[in-house]
């Protein structure tokens, strides 16, 4: 693989975009890569339990690679739904549903569909010197990866209007402060920490961490009569669990849980 970096370590998934000198920017070719990452990362039998999302250098991902999009004015230019369809849409979706929690270290500046993307993950932490850019409306086009369903629902329609309109730059600790993402984390602090939170997550019960992710996804689109019946049909799976026996039995045994993430 010539753009990522993939390991799977101790149930953790690590998926590293590594085009530092393009700020990690996507081509087709990373795309490619980065959706057979997540073929395996799903494929049952992996022993995948969390994924770790992050960027090499001193970007996380500055979207869309824009020099594949440089035409001379007489080419016709690429059909950009095409792309979406096929590669940042696919992506997206597969994040949000995987079965297993999704934790994004921003280690630098997120820009475009990189910010968007980062927003799709499930617990994002951002290095202090990160920011997150929309970056779309300088170039003419609209923000996507999800970005215009994210936004509203993580800063408010007043917000997400002024990000998408003025492509103001958004810092970790604001970013934090608005509740775009979990944490804020010292630079040399972000590394570790991500790691440490994703191999915690990874001894957990992974199929209730994967039944949460389910509801409060579901959340943003149900009223709540769906909502509480859907919190009924969940806890019924969850209550079936090998892990919800295991939870039971160690907090009467007064011991520590081993889960099995099933
Ligand atoms: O096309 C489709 O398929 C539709 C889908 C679109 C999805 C999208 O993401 S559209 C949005 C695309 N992204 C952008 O518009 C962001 C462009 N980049 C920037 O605005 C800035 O680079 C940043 C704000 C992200 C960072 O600024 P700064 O000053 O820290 O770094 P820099 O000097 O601008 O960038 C460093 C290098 O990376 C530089 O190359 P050089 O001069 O050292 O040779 C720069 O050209 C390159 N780079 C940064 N972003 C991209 C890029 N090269 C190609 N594509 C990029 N997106």
């Amino acid at each position: 693989m010539e753009s990522i970096l993939f390991e799977i370590t101790d149930g953790v998934a690590t998926l590293t975009l590594n085009r530092p000198d393009r700020l990690n920017s996507f081509t087709a070719a990373m795309h490619q890569e980065v959706r057979e990452a997540l073929a395996e990362v799903g494929r049952e039998g992996s022993g995948v339990r969390c994924l770790l999302l992050t960027g090499a250098g001193r970007g996380f991902c500055a979207g869309q690679d824009l020099s594949d999009r440089a035409v001379s004015p007489d080419a016709e230019m690429p059909d950009l739904g095409a792309s979406i369809e096929t590669n940042y849409n696919p992506l997206v979706r597969t994040l949000r549903s995987l079965p297993m929690p999704v934790v994004c270290a921003v280690n630098g500046v997120a820009a475009g569909a990189g910010a968007n993307l980062a927003f799709a993950c499930d617990i994002v932490l951002a290095a202090r010197s990160a920011s997150f850019i929309q970056a779309f409306c300088k170039i003419g086009l609209i923000p996507d990866s999800g970005g215009t369903w994210t936004l509203p629902r993580l800063v408010g329609h007043a917000r997400a209007m002024g990000l998408a309109m003025l492509d103001d730059k958004v810092t970790a600790e604001q970013a934090e402060a608005w509740g775009m993402i979990w944490k804020a984390v010292d630079d040399d602090k972000l590394a570790d920490e991500a790691k440490a939170l994703a191999r915690h997550l990874a001894t957990q019960p992974t199929k209730g961490l994967a039944l949460i992710k389910q509801a409060l996804n579901a959340s943003s689109t149900n009223g709540l009569d769906e909502q509480l019946d859907l919190e009924r049909d969940l806890q019924r799976e969850a209550g079936r669990t090998r892990d919800y026996r295991e939870g039971v039995s160690a907090f009467v045994a007064k011991r520590a849980p081993q889960f099995e993430g099933r």
